[in-house]
């Protein structure tokens, strides 16, 4: 095992991976910006690194100054969390070219995954149900029509080199196709450095469900069940639940058992998520593969009990997987809210000092967050504050022991999400598991 781990990360999940580095007897060492130099993920490693003024490209992005940091204190791995340089395949690459362990997949599987259309390639090859739409990359107009065409309005206009949502175009007729089409090419352009755009049959009003994967460097891969991120806005998920109210212990085993091809067919070693869209018809289709670990892993650690960034360790230093896929089971329900320094209606960030701070407790409550009383946050990253994640025996008890938990949870001196969670804790579709992906939009309008 690793003696000494670098987290190239801020914030609550900073703290996640401190935590089980510090239970797993692994030194810690944080890198911070001199915007969180009171950040507690700084007091709560063993050691601490300055790596550059508050903008991230200058510090959690500046991969000089992490990789300086981890030669500095002899760190032998790496841990990006999320965000940052979590998915940059060109880091990854560099960690192994320094000999430092990026904990994660290789740059190879990152590649792949990372490239949308390498992506479907990869896992139509295993079988994995994906919507009908282009091989490769559309690069005119007079194509674009033609394929739309033939797979049938509505289309959806993706960038290759996107992901998250970001820079979609959903068409309706060949009419609004052409001004679409190049708008999204350009947006790709602008976004992710690369123009190439492709196309998909567009899925109306889907579910967000997706399974997350465990595997090692020795060839095994086992998944851990879904979670259902429907509740979304502007591709910024606000809740998280596992298991999803749409899915069967049937639909669960065919999703897993796509989701594990999927990750074999590109050598996958890590933790990652397979994402998949579910329809009306309770079919699923994958959208993209999550080469990292994610903000709402909790919740799946809450239903099955395994420790997703400890074994995500384990396996960056070369153990098996302690698990077999018979060995996980799914218990009761979790609930995770996102609590954001936003203006509750208008979602705008909204930093400053916090003045008054009392965490919810009791059975079944976890809180994964990095902010005290009289911490100040900063402008400059995310607004997540804080995670609130719940376990009960049934969706209906979850729910009710949220709604209590956001009732104890004091936050003054700045705007949080808060009082929307509440609202949708007692919003009667949402009780009643009637959510797809455009549920926001429609509760926001109420
Ligand atoms: C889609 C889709 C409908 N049809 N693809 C958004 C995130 C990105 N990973 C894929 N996304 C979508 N892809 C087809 N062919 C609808 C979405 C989508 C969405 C998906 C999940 C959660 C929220 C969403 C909000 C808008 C669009």
């Amino acid at each position: 095992m690793f003696h000494k781990v670098l987290i190239a990360n801020r914030g609550e999940i900073a703290l996640r991976i401190i935590r089980a580095c510090k239970e797993m007897g692994i030194k810690t060492v944080a890198v911070y910006s001199t915007a969180d130099s009171e950040s507690l993920h700084v007091r709560l490693a063993d050691e601490s690194v300055c790596i550059g003024p508050p903008p991230s490209l200058q510090s959690y992005l500046n991969i000089n100054a992490i990789i300086s940091a981890a030669e500095l204190t002899d760190a032998e791995a790496i841990h990006p969390g999320y965000g940052f340089l979590s998915e940059n395949a060109a880091f990854a690459e560099i960690c192994e070219n320094c000999g430092i362990t990026f904990i994660g997949p290789t740059s190879e599987s990152m590649r792949i995954m990372g490239d949308k259309i390498s992506a479907r390639q990869a896992v139509i090859k295993v079988d994995v149900p994906i919507l009908p739409g282009t091989k490769e990359g559309v690069h005119d107009v007079a194509e674009a029509i033609k394929v739309a065409k033939s797979i049938g309005f509505p289309v959806i206009i993706k960038a290759t080199a996107g992901g998250g949502g970001r820079g979609m175009k959903i068409v309706h007729s060949p009419a609004t196709l052409p001004n679409a089409f190049a708008t999204a090419r350009a947006e790709a352009q602008a976004g992710f450095g690369n123009p190439e755009v492709y196309i998909e049959k567009y899925c109306e009003q889907p579910r967000h469900v997706e399974i997350q994967i465990l595997a090692d460097k020795h060839g095994n891969v086992i998944h851990l069940g879904e979670r259902d991120c429907s509740i979304q806005r502007r591709h910024q998920k606000i809740i998280e639940e596992a298991p999803s109210t749409v899915t069967t212990p049937k639909l669960r085993e065919a999703m897993g058992e796509a989701a594990v091809r999927a990750a074999k067919a590109v050598n996958y070693n890590s933790v990652g998520t397979m994402e998949f869209l579910v329809d009306k018809n309770n079919d699923f289709f994958f959208m993209e593969m999550n080469t990292r670990v994610q903000v709402e892993h909790p919740v799946t650690e809450m239903v099955t009990g395994v420790d997703v960034v400890r074994e995500q360790i384990r396996s960056a230093a070369g153990l098996k997987l302690r698990y077999k896929q018979s060995d996980i089971k799914i218990k009761g329900h979790s609930i995770e809210c996102r609590i954001n320094a936003e203006d509750p209606v208008k979602f705008t960030p909204c930093p400053g000092k916090i003045t008054a701070y009392h965490t919810p407790g009791g059975l079944g409550v976890r809180v994964d967050s990095f902010v005290y009383d009289q911490y100040k946050v900063v402008p400059h990253y995310d607004s997540l504050l804080a995670k609130l994640i719940v376990h009960a025996d049934t969706r209906e008890d979850a729910i009710k022991r949220m709604a209590r938990a956001l009732d104890e949870y004091i936050i003054e001196g700045i705007k949080t999400t808060i009082p929307f969670h509440k609202r949708i804790m007692a919003n009667k579709d949402f009780i009643e598991g009637n959510i797809d992906t455009s549920f926001l939009e429609k509760i926001v309008l109420e």
